[in-house]
């Protein structure tokens, strides 16, 4: 059985500060706005925040791009505040993990501002410089935002890398001096009281030794070749001995692009790396990077279990299906229509909070916030959909409707309309003007209206993570899916030791006949999304009905 860790038993809630809670009237959430709904947080029953960068930062990439490590983004707050909204974690025995990109800095950064002043600068090597090849760009790197990976500086006539945007150049983590400032700057934070780590990109840090020329296919899933970097896991187990060695930290890395059979080497805890990894197979099931495809509940199925042993008899793993990077989930997976929307959203919530795994809630997920609406271009923020708009109907290469249907779909700004506390105008996120649109339906989908309703969504995931509190082998069970063929239906088991779950999801919103394998029966229901009992569960599934239960 698994070793007892506090960040395999925590429920961890991210916050996009941005978008979450505006306290000073000027449209954008900030930390003080974040303190002020820290009850709220207790009261879900979440013990840990993952804070989105909270750094001095120009905003081109809304804080992934930082100008200054060690300054809180004065859009967001002060010293000050960040170190209240530590406090006021802690007394409610909660903990903050905050988010480090390491792989890059906004070009705005004193370093990059050096780096590029001329080629004999100290600060130099802290990017990456190469010259052209025939008047081009050194090689045929893309970036993941769009357009090559290489931008031209006038001043010394080389080109930098970036594999986000060009306003993100990467850092040269070859360089000794890098990786020093890094961990000090990781230090740094942990002074202040973090209890670990979000770390962005992470396993994009080692660039492939001869920058040579990307095959189509490769141009095609550009992670899955920059994750191959032959030094990540010598920087990552660097990056344990200095800074992560014996605090017992939650340390998670984003591996979008690590292959499930590669990731036992980030997380096998004898190695010293990282606690956990976020895989994005489950969050970008039905699409090739931004373009939408078909896909099957029994697909989903192969998926969960090939993510239940990807981190190997060692490692822990995570549970998410939604973050700031992604549409929401009851818009991509479940039916946001008025009819499927609650019983959808409280489906996917037993999915996430049930299976094997550190569960991840995006602010929003637990009222069941929806996609937004898109017009035209002109309605995104995103400068990935703008990016990617550029090189297709820029270019006239597709249509204008195809790209704003699939667009609409898949765009990270989906997940960024503000928080929906209340019906009230501005849905209790600001009184000012929002920096971004709120969904209309916010006059329906709501905290304060699902406070109010035992029923609701939000008190069904409150229900859930303090099932999830009560009992070790909905953490530390094994997972088993006892029925991987079914077109429709989830079940699988989580078992320690004589305690064993049942956890039931239909997928679909119809009515659903359905036996359990293997002459299974249940005993007793532990919840159950339509409050059913026992003896009524099956053989009749209701439309979207979710349960965890006592087999007998
Ligand atoms: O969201 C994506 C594309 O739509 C992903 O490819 C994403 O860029 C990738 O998962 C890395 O994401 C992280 O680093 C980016 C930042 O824009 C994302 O918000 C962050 O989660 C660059 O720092």
């Amino acid at each position: 059985p698994d070793r007892r860790r506090w960040w395999k038993e925590a429920v961890v809630y991210q916050v996009y500060t941005r978008s979450f809670c505006d306290s000073d009237g000027d449209g954008i959430g900030d930390l003080p706005g974040l303190i002020s709904r820290l009850d709220y947080l207790q009261s879900l029953g979440v013990q840990v925040i993952w804070l989105a960068p909270h750094y001095d930062s120009p905003n081109v990439d809304n804080g992934y791009d930082i100008r200054d490590y060690r300054k809180v983004d004065p859009l967001q707050g002060t010293m000050k505040d960040f170190d209240r909204l530590v406090e006021g974690l802690n007394a409610r025995g909660m903990k903050l993990i905050v988010d480090i990109v390491a792989n890059h800095t906004s070009d705005q950064h004193a370093w990059f501002r050096q780096s590029r002043a001329s080629r004999e600068n100290p600060y130099r090597d802290f990017y990456i410089w190469r010259d052209g090849r025939d008047g081009g760009p050194p090689n045929n790197y893309l970036s993941i935002f769009g357009g090559s990976a290489w931008q031209k500086d006038e001043t010394t006539g080389q080109y930098y890398l970036h594999y986000f945007a060009r306003e993100q150049p990467d850092l040269n983590w070859e360089n000794p001096a890098v990786r020093k400032e890094m961990y000090e700057m990781m230090r740094f934070w942990m002074d202040r009281g973090v209890a670990g780590f979000r770390l962005d990109a992470i396993c994009f840090l080692s660039k492939l030794p001869d920058l040579r020329d990307l095959t189509l296919a490769e141009m095609e899933s550009l992670e899955h070749v920059y994750v191959t970097g032959p030094k990540v896991h010598d920087y990552l187990q660097d990056m344990h001995r200095e800074v992560f060695a014996g605090r017992d930290l939650l340390t998670v890395g984003e591996a979008f692009g690590v292959p499930f059979d590669e990731t036992p080497a980030f997380v096998e805890e004898s190695r010293g790396e990282m606690t956990m990894v976020f895989h994005f197979e489950i969050v970008r099931l039905g699409r090739h990077d931004w373009q939408v495809q078909d896909w099957t509940i029994k697909d989903l199925k192969a998926v969960l279990r090939g993510e239940d042993t990807s981190s190997g008899p060692e490692g822990w793993l995570t549970s998410f299906l939604e973050n700031h990077d992604n549409p929401r989930s009851v818009s991509w997976f479940g039916d946001p229509s008025p009819k499927g929307h609650g019983p959808s959203a409280k489906a996917l919530a037993t999915m996430l909070l049930m299976r094997r795994g550190t569960p991840y809630i995006y602010q929003g997920q637990e009222i069941g916030m929806t996609n937004i609406r898109f017009d035209g271009i002109e309605d995104f923020e995103d400068i990935n959909a703008r990016g990617i708009w550029d090189n297709t109907v820029g270019i006239g290469k597709m249509s204008a409707k195809e790209v704003l249907s699939s667009l609409s779909k898949i765009s990270r700004d989906n997940a960024r309309t503000p928080m929906q506390w209340d019906g009230t105008s501005r849905a209790g996120f600001t009184t000012g003007v929002p920096w971004f649109r709120i969904n209309p339906n916010h006059t329906d989908i709501n905290v304060a209206q699902q406070e109010a309703d035992p029923g609701s969504i939000l008190n069904y995931y409150r229900r859930l993570i303090e099932l999830r509190a009560t009992h070790q082998a909905l953490i530390y069970g094994t997972f088993e899916d006892v029925d991987p063929d079914h077109p429709s239906v989830i079940a699988f088991t989580r078992t320690l030791e004589d305690e064993q779950f049942l956890v039931l999801i239909n997928m679909c919103g119809e009515k659903e006949h359905y036996i359990l394998p293997h002459g299974l029966k249940i005993a007793e229901v532990l919840i159950d999304s339509t409050s059913a009992q026992a003896a009524d569960v099956l053989p009749e599934l209701m439309p979207w009905q979710a349960g965890v239960y006592r087999l007998a």
